[in-house]
């Protein structure tokens, strides 16, 4: 049986000449995928790193754009369905149909992201589509400081989900194992060198704690416009923080929606058990051709206590202990 492509994403062959040039200054590394290179004090794939520069360059932001980023495995699939519910919720009347986007659209098709989608292929890709509908949604997993390079002077707002350390790093083993099951990387990786890139910070969109840490003090900076939210919070207390999102979104609840249970309708519509019923999650692929079945699993906290052995758990509670040292931010 012939072997699958990599994601787009992953590769190098969309590179123009100029990121060529760019690319042979920055430090690089080879990983059991492909080629990483630091831009910005980042590290991406090749082919990422020119959707990040066609982004930076090409991005014209309007003040009512509202962009979810995430490090990946933080939550980003979720956080992309609540937010998606809640402004459908001021649309509801003008829809003719009574069909909800999420039935018939993975929330990643709903909500693409700016360097790994959008502006990966295309320095103007059409963002048609997306204007017509306001506010315009996009996420990314860039770190602040990249991201908002087209941003300056913008009024679009910015939320962030981040997630346990030790959770991503399971939740990401488990995604790699199946979207690179049968492609000639299958097998070069296993969860002891996955966890070796995470701890160095060499790892795509790494290091995990520069990536949180951007998003943290840009909150605490300007609240207003990126507020910081937490993949166990949405757990423990989701009716608190959804109603948290939705403030921060301009469009909170009513007592009138409180009382007739609107809060739980959606967090029941973007429940895991939900989304992952629905046959567009169950049978579609995002436009890099990853099943959309991959991002839904566990949905659990603390599942990095069935893979990982109490080494891995010392070395990265001292990691996390160092790098969030003096921020505020606890875990
Ligand atoms: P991405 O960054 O590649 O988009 P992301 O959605 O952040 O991935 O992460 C997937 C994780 O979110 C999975 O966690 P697990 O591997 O520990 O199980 C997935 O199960 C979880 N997830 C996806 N959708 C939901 C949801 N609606 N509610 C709770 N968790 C979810």
């Amino acid at each position: 049986m012939s072997k699958k492509e990599l994601p787009p994403p992953l590769g190098e062959n969309y590179l123009s000449e100029e990121s060529k040039t760019l690319i042979s200054s920055l430090l690089s590394y080879q990983d059991f995928v492909g080629k990483l290179c630091n831009y910005q004090g980042c590290w991406y794939f090749y082919n990422t790193l020119q959707g990040v520069i066609n982004f930076q360059k090409n991005f014209k932001p309007q003040d009512t754009d509202i962009i979810l980023a995430s490090f990946p495995k933080s939550g980003t699939t979720w956080l992309k369905a609540l937010t998606i519910a809640l402004l459908e919720r001021s649309k509801k009347n003008d829809r003719s149909c009574d069909h909800h986007p999420l039935e018939s659209d993975n929330p990643h098709g709903l909500v693409p992201f700016l360097e790994l989608s959008l502006y990966l292929q295309s320095s103007t890709p059409d963002l048609t589509n997306l204007s017509s509908s306001s506010p315009r949604v996009f996420s990314t997993h860039m770190p602040l400081h990249t991201l908002q390079v087209p941003l300056k002077d913008s009024l679009c707002k910015v939320v962030y989900v981040c997630r346990n350390l030790k959770d991503v790093l399971v939740s990401n083993w488990h995604f790699k194992c199946t979207t690179l099951k049968n492609t000639k990387v299958e097998g070069s990786f296993t969860l002891e060198s996955m966890f070796d890139s995470f701890c160095s910070g060499v790892d795509f969109f790494g290091p995990f704690w520069e990536n949180v840490l951007s998003y943290w003090r840009g909150s605490l900076e300007d609240p207003e416009h990126v507020l910081f939210m937490t993949y166990e919070d949405l757990k423990a207390e989701p009716r608190g923080q959804i109603k948290r999102l939705a403030e921060f979104l301009g469009c909170p609840f009513s007592e009138q929606e409180e009382g007739s249970g609107g809060v739980d309708k959606i967090l029941e519509l973007c429940s895991l058990r939900n989304l992952t019923s629905l046959e567009i999650n169950k049978s579609g692929k995002t436009s890099n051709k990853v099943c959309n079945s991959s991002f839904f699993r566990k949905g659990e906290v603390g599942d990095w206590k069935n893979h990982l052995i109490p080494e891995m758990e010392n070395k990265i509670d001292n990691i996390v202990e160092e790098k969030f040292k003096g921020s505020g931010l606890k875990f």
